[in-house]
C-alpha cells in the first residue's frame, strides 16, 4: 500500500504526483496545509525530520526526497519504465534531475516567494515559523518581502531562464530530455516550466521554440491533467497570475528580453 504525503502546488509534490500516475500505481494521497504549518507537526516529523513534502510511505519503507522517491518507484515498480537502460542515457537522466536540487529547486523558492507567496503569509503565521525556524527566519522573510529588488532575486530568475535555455539546446535531439524516451528527468521539469506558466513568465519561451514545445507535449498527457492541473489551487493561481503580471517588465529585463 502506497501512501504520498503532499501538498497540491509543491512543486517536489507534483513531480512525485506525476510519476505516479505515470506508472499507473493506485495510492492513497494525505494533503498537508503547508501555510497552516501541517509539515511540523511531530507525527509528520517522524516521518520526514526536515518538515518538507512529499513523503512517501510504502508499507514499513518511508523515502524522503522527491528525486530519491521517483527513482525508488520506478526501481520498485518496473511496469511502465521511466529510466533509460543504457548507462550513458541513464547519467543523461541524472544530470537533469541533479540540477534541481541543485540550484532549480531554490531559484524557483526565491522567485516564487519573492514575487506572490510572501503576500500569503499573515503576522501570526510568521510569528509562528520564526518560533520554529529560529529568529533568523525574520530576516530571510524581510528579504523575500522586498520582491523584485530581494538581492538574490536577480540571479535566482537568471538561473530559470538558463534552465528554459538549457531544455532548449538539450530538446534538438528528440522530444524529450534525454532523447525519445521520456523519463524522470521529464517528469521533474514540468512542475518548474508550470511554476513559471502560473506567474505568468511564459515570455521566456518565446526564443526557445523546442522547450515551448515540450511544455504543450507534457500538458496534453492525460497524467498531467491528473497529477497536476486537476490539483491546482485555486486560491493561489490569482495571486500568482496578478503579481508576476506586475513583476514582469523587470523579469524581463534581468534576462535581456526588454
Ligand atoms: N529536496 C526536497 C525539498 C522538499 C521541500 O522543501 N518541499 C517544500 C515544498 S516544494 C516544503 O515542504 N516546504 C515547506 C516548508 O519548508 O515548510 C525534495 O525534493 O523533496
Amino acid at each position: 500500500m502506497l501512501t504520498l504525503y503532499h501538498n497540491d502546488m509543491s512543486v517536489c509534490s507534483q513531480k512525485v504526483r506525476l510519476c505516479l500516475a505515470e506508472k499507473a500505481l493506485a495510492h492513497e494521497a494525505k494533503h498537508l496545509n503547508l501555510r497552516a504549518g501541517d509539515q511540523q507537526k511531530p507525527e509528520y516529523l517522524t516521518l520526514n525530520p526536515k518538515g518538507v513534502v512529499p513523503t512517501l510511505v510504502d508499507d514499513d519503507v518511508v523515502v524522503t526526497e522527491s528525486v530519491v522517491i521517483n527513482e525508488y518507484l520506478d526501481d520498485a515498480y518496473p511496469k511502465h519504465p521511466l529510466k533509460p537502460v543504457d548507462p550513458a542515457e541513464r547519467a543523461k537522466m541524472r544530470w537533469w534531475t541533479k540540477q534541481i536540487d541543485d540550484s532549480i529547486f531554490p531559484a524557483t523558492g526565491t522567485v516564487s516567494m519573492s514575487v506572490a507567496f510572501h503576500h500569503q503569509y499573515t503576522p501570526e503565521v510568521l510569528d509562528e515559523l520564526t518560533r520554529q525556524r529560529g529568529p533568523g527566519y525574520r530576516a530571510r522573510f524581510a528579504l523575500l518581502q522586498k520582491g523584485t529588488d530581494n538581492p538574490n532575486f536577480s540571479d535566482a530568475i537568471k538561473r530559470l531562464y538558463k534552465m528554459i535555455n538549457d531544455m532548449n539546446v538539450a530538446l534538438e535531439r528528440g522530444p524529450w530530455l534525454t532523447g525519445e524516451m521520456f523519463t524522470l528527468a521529464d517528469i521533474a521539469y514540468a512542475p518548474y516550466i508550470t511554476r513559471l506558466d502560473h506567474l505568468k513568465f511564459l515570455g521566456f519561451l518565446d526564443k526557445n521554440p523546442r522547450t515551448a514545445a515540450w511544455y504543450e507535449r507534457m500538458r496534453s498527457r492525460e497524467t498531467y491533467r491528473a497529477a497536476l492541473a486537476a490539483q491546482f489551487n485555486p486560491k493561489y493561481l490569482p495571486l500568482m497570475e496578478e503579481k508576476g503580471r506586475e513583476a514582469w517588465p523587470r523579469v524581463k529585463a534581468l534576462v535581456g528580453l526588454a
